[in-house]
């Protein structure tokens, strides 16, 4: 029986800058191009998706889908190349087609300010380790503002400010490639201050925006009930989801962790202290938000000897063992499940929408042209299904964006990792909605949450006209 969808509960599917946009020769350098050439990488943003150059024809397959949202990125540095001073018209100008092509189709834009682009420009004098980012994080805000604050109403600050700190700073994978907690705690903390500080911009300059930030949670649960893995679980979820969690909803840094990081050195939670808290950054941290948006992929189960680590106990690759997707990571709805109503029990935000969910499979056109990415269809069908459960014990969902729109740049792992519901032919650009795409299209269309069997028998009638 395909489950009906709550009146207003909204359907689409989200994308970034850098994972689609090309046209690198028309903007700033980002710290992720020079991460990427540094590191000898095969795939890099200089084409990607080809977006900017067919915006249009992307813009009529979203249309074709029916999608009711489309979460997308600014490049900071297509704007600014140099992160501050003279912004690009050609770059505003891009933003603001894309937005008006948005709303003529019906499709309610959801802009993301901040996904991991970094003009390397402001990388050179300090970056997000520098305090002085968060002034030029809020002017680059004021002037989004200021050209699509008329038109865009739902406002994401910032996409995992996590991944930014500790992927970026600590742990030396991502960009700019930093490997030092305590500055990757500094940048934590600028991030979030910059997301307030941005927020109070925003509203000034657009009353009806809606703010909003993504941030990527990991629930954890212990992988046995021994005291010890129990006491890495709550280390780990302090160091992952409270850390940011308890601060954007006026609960100040978590008391736990800020004693364990202060006795190692690493930050001084005292404003105006040694470190980065100034007198004033929790208040500005924690605006009020209109909606917390929540990427989730995966749930982890945790060891003592592991707090903060999450090494997926799957290797990333084609063929995943049954049950993981092709990154390694574990396919557990039911994690989504309990991790909103937590979100509510501890948080009660004033609406939640899952800002990013889906899978990587790499699927291809079979002879006949069709992507029969089955797979995905039901990771999709099985988030959604866990979503309206947790919304209908009273968490307020507003929706569900499906990452990712078409296959993108993975970040390190390129073009090899596939989470489109649209395939991708990077060498020629050409696209072929999956079978998942047709999948969310019915959903949209019907209202209704299709069963992924009855789906793929449909669309197999519907392909041959039987
Ligand atoms: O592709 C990324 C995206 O940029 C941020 N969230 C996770 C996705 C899949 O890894």
């Amino acid at each position: 029986m395909s489950r009906p969808l709550p009146t207003g509960f909204v359907l689409g599917a989200a994308t970034s800058a850098f994972q689609i946009e090309g046209a690198a020769d028309r903007r700033g350098e980002t710290i992720w191009d020079r991460f990427i050439a540094q590191r000898g990488l095969p795939d890099d943003g200089r084409h990607a998706c080809d977006h900017v150059d067919r915006v249009e024809q992307d813009l009529d397959l979203m249309a074709e889908l029916g999608l009711e949202a489309y979460r997308f990125s600014v490049a900071w540095a297509r704007v600014l190349p140099e992160g501050q001073g003279r912004p690009d018209p050609r770059g505003l100008g891009f933003y603001d087609r894309l937005v008006d092509g948005l709303l003529e189709r019906g499709i309610t834009p959801w802009l993301t300010l901040y996904h991991w682009d970094l003009p390397q420009h402001l990388e050179d004098v300090g970056g997000w380790r520098s305090r002085a980012t968060v002034g030029r994080f809020t002017d680059y805000a004021s002037l989004m503002a200021d050209t699509l604050g008329d038109r865009v109403v739902n406002w994401i600050t910032h996409n995992e400010p996590w991944v930014a700190s500790m992927l970026g700073h600590r742990d030396g994978v991502f960009a700019p490639g930093g490997t030092d907690m305590t500055e990757a705690l500094t940048v934590a903390h600028h991030l979030l201050v910059s997301h307030g500080a941005a927020a109070q911009a925003i509203r000034s300059r657009a009353p009806a925006a809606r703010i909003a930030i993504a941030v990527d949670c990991r629930p954890a649960v212990p992988a046995t009930d021994r005291e010890p893995d129990v006491e890495a679980t709550r280390h780990f979820d302090g160091f992952r989801n409270r850390w940011f969690l308890d601060p954007l909803f006026g609960l100040g840094y978590p008391e736990d962790m800020v004693a364990t990081y202060s006795e190692q050195g690493r930050f001084d939670a005292r404003p105006d202290g040694d470190g980065p808290v100034l007198e004033g950054d929790l208040e500005l941290i924690a605006q009020p938000l209109d909606v917390l948006g929540l990427n989730y992929y995966t749930g982890i189960r945790m060891r003592a000897g592991s707090e903060e680590d999450e090494t997926p106990e799957v290797l990333p690759g084609p063929n995943p063992p049954r049950g993981h997707t092709e990154m390694g990571w574990a396919i557990q709805p039911d994690v989504l499940h309990d991790f909103l109503l937590r979100l509510m029990r501890d948080y009660a935000p004033a609406s939640v929408m899952i800002t990013e969910n889906g899978a990587s499979f790499s699927d291809a056109p079979g002879p006949d042209g069709r992507v029969r990415d089955a797979r995905r269809i039901a990771y999709l069908h099985g988030h959604l299904a866990a979503a309206l459960d947790a919304r209908a014990a009273g968490v307020p969902i507003e929706g569900h964006l499906t990452w990712s729109l078409l296959d993108n740049l993975e970040w390190t792992q390129g073009f090899a990792q596939r989470f489109g519901i649209v395939w991708v032919d990077h060498a020629t650009q050409r696209r072929v909605v999956k079978d998942s795409g047709w999948w969310l299209r019915d959903a949209i269309a019907e209202r209704r949450l299709p069963e992924p069997l009855e789906a793929l028998e449909a669309l197999e009638a519907e392909r041959t006209g039987r």
